[in-house]
């Protein structure tokens, strides 16, 4: 029988990808164009894969796109490539690519995922449970340009707080969420569920200075999706 010297011995293996990890790895298919839609919702980062020869900068307020195809099934590693702040040497990047038919099952599986975590239709919100909420919405897809105080940046950005939109009647405000505004920085946000909507414009009317005491239910944005 041999003898190790130390017992324990694989515990200081080195770890091949130590701090390169990720929680969500962004799988594609092999072989297809892949578009990639990029924004930040703090500083200007950089989403950066050498072997896909992609660097595209993320810049808070505007969206911008790139692409790139994978010939080959594997792991592919990035990291930000924008000078970000102090943990910028800890934004690693993965890319799975895999066969299609594994794609078609993470697919699948992210759908049930979803599906399990999707707001339960006869449930009635309060007041309360809709603002906390739509702060969290605010924070993820607002605040970029309409600001965390709700001044916005004017003349680009305005302000929401003393908005006559966001303190009105509740279908404009809606509308203009759920629409867009065309022809400017103001996107549609319809791939929002109606709770998150309902949420963010919730806390919007009863936020900063903006006091209207009414909520936007669900059911009020249901109503004007076409
Ligand atoms: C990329 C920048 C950007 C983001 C992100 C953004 N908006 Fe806007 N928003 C604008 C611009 C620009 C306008 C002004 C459009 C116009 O009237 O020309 C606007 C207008 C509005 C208005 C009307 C305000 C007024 O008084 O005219 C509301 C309400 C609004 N946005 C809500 C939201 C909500 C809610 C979100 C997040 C779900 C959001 N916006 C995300 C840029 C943005
Ligand atoms: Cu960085």
């Amino acid at each position: 029988m041999r003898r190790y010297a130390f017992q324990f011995f694989h515990v200081v293996q080195p770890y091949e990808n130590y701090l390169l990890e990720v929680d969500n790895p962004v799988v594609v298919p092999v072989g297809k164009k892949i578009r990639v839609i990029i924004t930040a919702n703090d500083v200007i980062h950089a989403w950066w894969v050498p072997a896909f020869g992609v660097k595209q900068d993320a810049i808070p307020g505007f969206v911008r796109d790139t692409w790139f195809k994978a010939d080959k099934v594997g792991i592919y590693r990035g990291q930000c490539a924008e000078l970000c702040g102090k943990e910028h040497g800890f934004m690693p990047i993965v890319v799975e690519v895999v066969e299609p038919e594994k794609y078609a099952e993470w697919i699948a599986a992210q759908k049930k995922k979803m599906a399990a975590q999707a707001d339960d239709p006869n449930k009635t919100y309060t007041m309360d449970e809709l603002k906390v909420r739509g702060e969290k919405i605010y924070a993820g897809n607002c605040q970029v340009c309409h600001q965390p105080t709700g001044m916005g940046q004017p003349p680009v950005f305005p302000a929401l707080s003393g908005s006559k939109i966001a303190t009105g009647p509740k279908d404009g405000h809606i509308s203009i969420v759920l629409n867009g505004k065309p022809g400017s920085a103001m996107a549609s946000f319809k791939q929002l569920s109606d709770v998150d909507l309902a949420a963010v414009l919730t806390y919007e009317r009863n936020s900063w200075s903006n006091k209207t005491g009414d909520m936007v239910s669900p059911a009020d944005v249901k109503k004007l999706r076409k």
